[in-house]
């Protein structure tokens, strides 16, 4: 059985649809109740907090051999409620580690954790160090300025140590221990789902706002660069790190992009997919402070040579053959 946690959200139903096609048995877990045909492919679905005692003590009866650990709060709701980004983020994150453990106990094998971190883990220390280092490695500029990134950051070291420390101890290596594995996503544009509460969202509510012929500032300004991934490449990032032979895997946490872009390109591109689309810039001082210090762009290189990743979906392709056709079909339009 695959846990998703945080399965109602952008991922998590893009995730669950992918996982059903292959025949997975699935249990999903959200705050909220899930959409109902996102609900209609999973075994089992909870409504709960991921901080619930009662919801780890019902995980703990499951036979769940896989997690996918979605839930969280993105980072501009994140700066707005910095105790509620700790509680779910870390928190929520800790005791799920420790249900894993004790699944992996139980059944005497590891269970494979997937946590999808962010480039909010990586804090430039200007607008012109950013422009001017271009590409950022694993390794570089982990001082995260926002309560969200530091709680991603925290939590990959988390699950990093949780693997190692029981990994460390010959009983628990017999009776099962934490395959943690990590990837640090940039912002991702999808067709179907609408962002809430993260502070890439300007670019995938550019497009959105467009389609259903409403007009959109733009919390940016228009020289404002981030790495950008469609969402179908995401969820192949996940199930590819997902299937990785672990004596493959160098690190525990990858940085995964697929191309990078300014907030006037996306508006362009927008524009050319909807003639009419009406975008204005006005940069929220505060949301762009978080994506300043954001890197421009991001060296995959790792993930390419452990584990072959390749994202499938350049800048063109993610606009005429992802969102255009999809957007098109959600919203019955003609373009
Ligand atoms: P989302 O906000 O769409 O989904 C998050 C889900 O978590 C929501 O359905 C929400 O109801 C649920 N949730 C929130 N608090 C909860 C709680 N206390 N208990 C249980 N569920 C709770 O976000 P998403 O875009 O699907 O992101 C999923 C994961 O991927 C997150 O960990 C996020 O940090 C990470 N990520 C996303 C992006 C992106 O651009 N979308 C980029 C990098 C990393
Ligand atoms: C956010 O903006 O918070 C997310 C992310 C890049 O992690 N989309």
């Amino acid at each position: 059985m695959i846990l998703v946690t945080g399965a109602g959200g952008e991922i998590g139903q893009s995730l669950i649809a992918a996982l059903a096609e292959r025949g997975e048995e699935l249990l999903a877990v959200d705050l909220r109740p899930l959409p109902n045909d996102t609900a209609a492919l999973c075994a089992e679905t909870i409504t709960a907090d991921i901080c619930s005692a009662e919801l780890h003590a019902q995980l703990r009866r499951k036979p769940i051999r896989t997690i996918f650990h979605l839930a969280a709060i993105l980072s501009s709701q994140a700066e707005r409620e910095p105790e509620l980004a700790h509680r779910v983020n870390v928190e929520g994150t800790l005791l799920l580690l420790q249900t894993a453990h004790y699944l992996g106990k139980q059944h005497r094998a590891p269970v494979l954790f997937l946590f999808p971190s962010s480039i909010a883990v990586y804090g430039l220390p200007s607008r012109e160090e950013k422009l001017r280092v271009g590409k950022v490695s694993e390794e570089q500029f982990l001082t995260p300025m926002t309560i969200y990134g530091a709680s991603k950051l925290y939590c990959e070291l988390l699950g990093q140590y949780y693997a190692r420390y029981y990994r460390r101890l010959a009983d628990e290596v017999e009776s099962g221990w934490i395959d943690f594995r990590a990837l640090r996503f940039p912002g991702l544009l999808s067709a179907f789902t609408r962002p809430t509460g993260g502070t890439s969202d300007y670019a995938p509510e550019m497009v959105h706002a467009a389609a259903e012929g409403k007009p959109y500032d733009c919390f940016v300004t228009p020289d404002t660069w981030l790495p950008f991934m469609a969402m179908p490449d995401a969820i192949r990032a996940l199930l590819l790190l997902a299937t990785a032979p672990a004596e493959r895997l160098r690190r525990t946490a990858y940085n995964v992009t697929a191309f990078s872009v300014s907030a006037a390109t996306i508006a362009e591109l927008v524009a050319e997919l909807f003639p009419g689309a009406q975008i204005q810039f006005r940069p929220d001082p505060r949301r762009q402070a978080i994506v300043d210090t954001w890197p421009a762009d991001i060296d995959d290189s790792a993930a390419r040579s452990d584990w072959d990743w390749a994202p499938e979906y350049d800048l063109q392709r993610t606009f005429t053959e992802y969102l255009a056709p999809n957007i098109a079909r959600r919203y019955r339009l003609d373009c």
